[in-house]
């Protein structure tokens, strides 16, 4: 009977581990910030496109501190995406939210866990907004207008953890559930940034793989995962007189 229990529980293991298969995210390096006052910040000088996607992988280290705290993905002056995840009462375990015009939020309990990575996607096409929550319509269509993008924008305020490939397109990516994506993005005509945060560990300048916008990391902002400067690795190894 031993045996027996133990192979059924290995194949109920194995089984939940096929069904929660995600890519193996982050890739490379990703953006570190502490939740108190760390941004990366970045001034575009976009006009705003009749459509939009703002995508990332987005990892939760603590949740809110109340039901309305907003932990922001990335804002611009009048507007924010932002998700909160609020356990207390176990009713707010799982929000996306958009403050812009037309704005609106929705909520599902317990789809945004804390230390795992999730892929989150906001489009808007003829006029409709839509979540997707690792690759799955989060909520319904709701109608609401494309934001200013020809501003200063920050990313990560109030949010403690890390954020990984986030893309600005110029088009609705996707129309319906999608798979999320296994590997880092490509450059193509309708990418206006992509921040992949594959600098050496501690950066605070962040690159636009696909164009000009760099990112800049502030209060404390910074890369890990990245690739790890020579001096860093053998420093010690020199003190320890190895
Ligand atoms: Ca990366």
């Amino acid at each position: 009977m031993k045996i027996k229990n133990a192979l059924i529980l290995f194949v109920l293991l194995f089984s939940t581990t096929l069904a929660k298969a995600m890519p193996d995210i982050p890739f490379n390096g990703y953006l570190v910030l502490d939740g108190i006052d760390d941004i990366a910040t970045t001034t575009l000088s976009i006009s705003t496109p009749s459509k939009l996607t703002i995508e990332t992988f987005f990892l939760l280290e603590t949740g809110s501190s109340s039901p309305v705290d907003r932990l922001e993905i990335i804002s611009g002056n009048n507007w924010k995406l932002y998700v909160i995840r609020y356990s207390l009462l176990g009713t707010r375990t799982g929000c996306i939210g958009y403050t812009g015009p037309g704005g609106w939020e929705h909520c599902q309990t317990s789809t945004i866990g804390l230390n795992v990575w999730h892929h989150l996607a906001f489009t808007i096409e003829n006029g409709q907004g839509q979540f997707y929550l690792n690759g799955e319509a989060f909520g319904s269509p709701h109608a609401v207008t494309v934001p200013s993008l020809n501003e200063t924008l920050s990313v990560g305020n109030n949010l403690n953890g890390h954020l990984d490939e986030i893309r600005i397109s110029e088009i609705a990516r996707y129309d319906s559930n999608f798979s999320v994506p296994s590997q880092k993005f490509d450059c193509d005509s309708y990418i206006l940034s992509l921040w992949g945060f594959d600098e050496p560990e501690g950066s605070t300048q962040f690159n636009d793989r696909c164009g000009g916008n760099a990112l800049l990391g502030i209060n404390g902002a910074h890369s890990e995962g990245g690739l790890v400067l020579p001096n860093k690795v053998f420093l010690p190894q020199i003190t320890n007189g190895n």
